[in-house]
């Protein structure tokens, strides 16, 4: 969908546009539960007028509110009954503007576009942890599922994208503070379709999942859903085969005899229930959903087999444990797990147990073997249960890809006939928490890029838009987050660059040394502090260890503790040998020989992530854009609070009110002026049949002839811009009446004859 061809109107909701009696009922009502769209409310509109609706329509639980066509999304925090196949068939064909606000009117507004212009799609969806992201996007594939046509092959490929979310969510969500159901991954999703709006296939990209997680998180927090799930499967054969449980009589494992869980127990998550109460899910339940899932996108029972190896894998890899008796070597005091880790992956036993306790270094054309400190041991394990999770996350996707090619597909590919697509994007929000490292700072920049790209799109291409045709304007100032994105990725001084170059800096390089060499680099940097650069009063609150970025959706201390090892993501290579000597088809396809053959060193985390970001903005630059923006009402996930200050920070950081100022101030349709007149010129009599001057002056003279008021129109250099969808209403009735007038005499014509 695109700002310039938003062709309805919301007549309902726009008082003005109705007779005395219907207007004053509309007022009243508007009064109640405010208005759908913001364009609608008085000219200077202020924040708390802004707030206030908002507020009005989450009472009303009327979630949706547009700006122009960018829909703008409270999170209800409880079932409401608006997402049926009833209402998706309500919204169906439907203009944008006809019928109430709502995620499926942006859907198919996107999807018909898609269909009628030929042009690949891509929604947005931004918002900060647990605003409504991921919920916004399911509802989205729904309705983009339903909406798209049928045949059985068309069946499979939407089932399998319907299911590809309950089993990315299971291995790639977790419950955090923010959010139970908190996305710890990106993820893009392509749907692809033919020239008939058939879709033929979809494709997945997956950003830098959080695989620290799967070794430690916070109090309160959980790790991800699948061990849960797994462990309460009730499963007896598989927990068995898994060495997960010994005792046949029991079917359910309890958490407790893992340490990957032990240091902050929480083992469950809840979700809203039919009634909108938040229960706790039932992780049992859950793992049959995951199961289903699978055979939905054809793992074969071996495949099933070989994931689930691994997630037990990485549970018996927490449960090694290292000791050293004084002057001796580093030993595992526990060798019975060494045992079951190289049965589940399939690998030497022995040369699994030296790769544990020895490091291999090349030194003066000899390979000489190292044996490492208890804490090196520990670092080791816990690289290689990350290693092994992350590698098998995105295993799980590429087979999920697989199984997205359809057969009409790779038929289509082979012609080279064209596909259009439509996009969806969820990643994990903003966030802050009581300790952000490595992992936040990723998160949030991926955040400044999104904005970033909204900023691209909306604030900024639209003023230049106007400005290069040269039309009067009155510059909307917004807050233009492109430096804190230069902060981090410029080179050489930018906070990746720093930290990578930090990282294969010879001597000792420390997280303390990183922080030292930022606050000497970009110490006077806006958005930058540190202990060592900050004033008098900041300096107190900012420890030694700490560092502070000004981001646009609010400050946030970073601990700098692991920020060096997590960027230069080692993990010693006699570990990746044994991976490759695997008989488990998911180690064995994700650790390869080419790789160990590599000798350059690799990218570090930050900038491999860097560069996925930036081909990620390519793809969505490519695509015409729509966007949900969410946010959250309250702190406490719960349904009747509209919390003003936490909803106001969200909508000054979003950039809305900025937004809707450039939107009320804009011009709602454009076309090219050959477009335009092409299509109306039968509506006045000196452009009809033809005319014989530039387009430009062809278009004044039939925008003279229709009567449109000066504040109605602006002619640019190459365009025409009309500010309200109503005034091009009039214009299509209009062309409608003509063409049927045009038709009847030329039957009439023909009769005659
Ligand atoms: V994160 O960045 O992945 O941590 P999200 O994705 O923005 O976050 P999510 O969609 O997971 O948040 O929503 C959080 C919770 O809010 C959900 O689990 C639901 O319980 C609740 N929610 C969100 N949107 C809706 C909705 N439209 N209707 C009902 C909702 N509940
Ligand atoms: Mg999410």
């Amino acid at each position: 969908m695109v700002i310039c061809c938003t062709m309805s109107y919301d007549l309902v909701s726009d008082p003005l546009a109705l007779g005395t009696d219907e207007m004053e009922s509309a007022l009243l009502e508007r009064d109640k539960v405010g208005v759908q769209d913001f364009v609608l409310l008085n000219n200077h509109l202020s924040l708390d007028e802004f707030i206030e609706n908002l507020e009005k329509r989450f009472k009303h639980d009327l979630i949706y509110t547009y700006i122009g066509p960018v829909l703008v999304s409270v999170n209800p925090y409880k079932d409401l009954p608006i997402y049926s196949e009833q209402v998706m068939g309500t919204y169906k064909s439907e203009d944008f503007y006809e019928l109430p606000p709502h995620v499926f009117a942006l859907s198919d507004a996107a999807f018909r576009y898609m269909l009628e212009e030929n042009r690949d799609q891509c929604v947005l969806i931004s918002g900060e942890s647990g605003a409504g992201k991921t919920e916004a996007s399911k509802k989205i594939l729904q309705y983009i599922a339903r909406a798209s046509r049928h045949s059985q092959e068309v069946e499979d490929v939407k089932e399998r994208l319907l299911e590809s979310n309950p089993l990315l969510e299971a291995f790639g969500n977790a419950k955090t503070n923010r959010n139970d159901n908190s996305s710890r991954f990106g993820k893009y999703m392509d749907i692809q379709f033919d020239f008939q709006g058939v879709p033929v296939g979809g494709h997945i990209l997956n950003y830098l999942l959080e695989k620290s997680r799967v070794v430690g998180h916070a109090p309160g927090e959980r790790n991800f859903h699948i061990f849960y799930e797994l462990l309460n499967s009730n499963d007896v054969v598989l927990l068995e085969k898994l060495c997960l449980s010994s005792d046949p009589q029991r079917v359910c494992v309890s958490e407790s005899e893992f340490c990957i869980f032990l240091q902050t127990p929480c083992n469950y998550r809840t979700h809203l229930d039919g009634q909108s109460s938040q229960v706790t899910v039932n992780d049992t339940n859950m793992f049959k959903v995951v199961r289903n899932a699978l055979d939905v996108c054809d793992f074969t029972p071996e495949k099933q087999q070989d994931l689930f190896a691994i997630v037990a894998c990485v549970l018996h890899l927490g449960n090694l444990q290292f000791v050293q008796e004084r002057g001796s070597r580093t030993q595992i005091s526990d060798e019975k797990n060494v045992a079951i880790i190289s049965k589940l992956l399939g690998c030497d036993e022995n040369i699994l147990f030296a790769a544990l306790l020895n490091r291999t270094v090349a030194a003066k054309g000899d390979e000489v073997k190292t044996p490492l400190s208890v804490e090196q041991a520990y670092q080791a394990r816990d690289a290689l249960a990350k290693a092994v999770y992350d590698r098998m996350f995105t295993w799980l996707v590429q087979r999920i890809n697989d199984s997205l090619t359809s057969k009409h597909l790779c038929e289509m590919m082979q012609r080279k006939e064209r596909r259009t697509l439509f996009g969806l994007l969820d990643i994990y929000g903003f966030e802050i928490f009581e300790n952000n490292g490595f992992e936040q700072f990723c998160i949030n920049y991926c955040n400044e890029k999104l904005q970033q790209l909204f900023i691209e799109l909306t604030l900024k291409s639209e003023q230049d838009e106007y400005l290069r045709e040269g039309i009067e304007w009155e510059p909307v100032e917004y807050f233009n987050n492109k430096i804190i994105c230069d902060l981090i990725e410029a080179k050489p001084m930018g906070i990746i660059a720093i930290m990578d170059e930090e990282c294969v800096r010879p001597g000792d390089p420390t997280d303390e040394t990183f922080l030292t060499k930022m606050s000497n680099n970009i110490g006077g940097h806006l958005h930058f502090t540190s202990h060592e650069t900050a004033d008098k009063s900041t300096r107190k609150k900012l420890g030694r260890t700490e560092f502070k970025l000004k981001h646009y959706a609010g400050d946030v201390t970073y601990f700098i503790k692991g920020f060096l090892e997590k960027n230069n993501d080692l993990l010693f290579r006699d570990l990746k040998k044994v991976m490759t000597q695997t008989t488990n088809s998911v180690t064995l396809d994700m650790f390869t020989d080419k790789e160990l053959e590599n000798k350059k060193r690799p990218d570090s985390a930050a900038t491999s992530f860097k560069q996925s970001l930036s081909q990620l903005m390519t793809i969505l630059m490519s695509k015409e854009p729509s966007y949900v923006r969410c946010i959250k009402p309250n702190d406490s996930k719960r349904s009747s609070i509209f919390s003003r200050s936490i909803v106001e920070h969200q909508v000054k950081y979003l950039g809305l009110m900025e937004n809707l100022r450039v939107r009320r101030a804009g011009f709602a349709y454009r076309r090219p002026h050959k477009f335009f007149l092409q299509r109306y010129k039968s509506l006045c009599p000196d452009t009809w049949p033809q005319y014989s001057g530039t387009d430009k002056e062809g278009v004044q003279v039939l925008v003279d002839h229709l009567s449109y008021q000066p504040d109605d129109y602006k002619i640019g250099n190459t365009k025409i811009f009309i500010r309200l969808p109503k005034v091009l209403f009039a214009t299509e009735e209009l062309f409608a009446a003509r063409k049927h007038e045009l038709a009847t005499s030329i039957q009439a014509k023909f009769k005659g004859h």
